[in-house]
């Protein structure tokens, strides 16, 4: 199986840094959606990353989707999300928090970087960034409630946390420069140290 799409993007690294939590080994190939557009096209004409190809040529997009494909696949047993119902429950709150922090910086990214200055709808911008705010802002009082445990293990929820936290602060650092997540930067240090993370860096 080959997963298509770079290590920037934080849906992709979720997806290469789950597989190697579930010991799913996986091809991978760093082709850009922007300047290998032509190229992804060729692979999957929606030009999504990630892209997963499988063994029989199927094409799977959407981090979560492939995830859950994953999960499906790993040894009985293994797998990145908890089966208690009260855990999950809360696994699924701090992961759906994580993917709006992910979409959002990618929102304010694009904006930024893809979007003439003179058309950029400022409105449109600080919704964006109240929106990313939001959910770091709850993240913060989630882990303050009930850490994640750093016992040298990580589950899919801390592992998404962790990666749009690292994305948040490469791309739009002024996003959450100055403001105080103390909880969700430990985690994110404790995260990064871990060897499915360093193996993994972002490109
Ligand atoms: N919900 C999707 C989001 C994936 C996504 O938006 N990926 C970006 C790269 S970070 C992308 O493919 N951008 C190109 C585009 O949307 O045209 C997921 O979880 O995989």
């Amino acid at each position: 199986m080959k997963l298509i799409g770079m290590l920037d993007s934080p849906y992709v690294r979720r997806v290469a840094i789950s597989a190697k939590c579930l010991g799913i080994p996986l091809e991978h190939d760093s082709v850009s959606v922007f300047r290998h557009f032509d190229e992804f096209q060729r692979i999957n004409p929606v030009v999504k990353a990630p892209t997963l190809v499988l063994d029989d040529a199927t094409v799977l997009m959407d981090s979560t989707l492939i995830i859950d494909y994953l999960e499906a696949l790993a040894a009985p047993g293994k797998s990145l999300m908890p089966t208690d119902l009260g855990q999950r429950m809360r696994a699924l709150r701090l992961l759906g928090l994580a993917l709006a922090a992910c979409e959002k910086s990618v929102q304010i990214y694009y904006e930024r970087t893809l979007r003439p200055t003179q058309i950029q709808h400022a409105p449109w911008v600080e919704r964006v960034e109240g929106q990313l705010a939001a959910a770091y802002a709850m993240l913060e009082k989630e882990l303050e409630q009930q850490p994640l445990s750093t016992d040298g293990s990580i589950d899919q929820a801390g592992l998404t946390l962790a990666v749009a936290w690292s994305f948040t602060n490469l791309v739009v650092p002024d996003q959450v420069e100055g403001k105080s997540f103390p909880l969700i930067s430990a985690f994110t240090a404790y995260a990064e140290g871990l060897e499915a993370f360093v193996s993994t860096p972002m490109e």
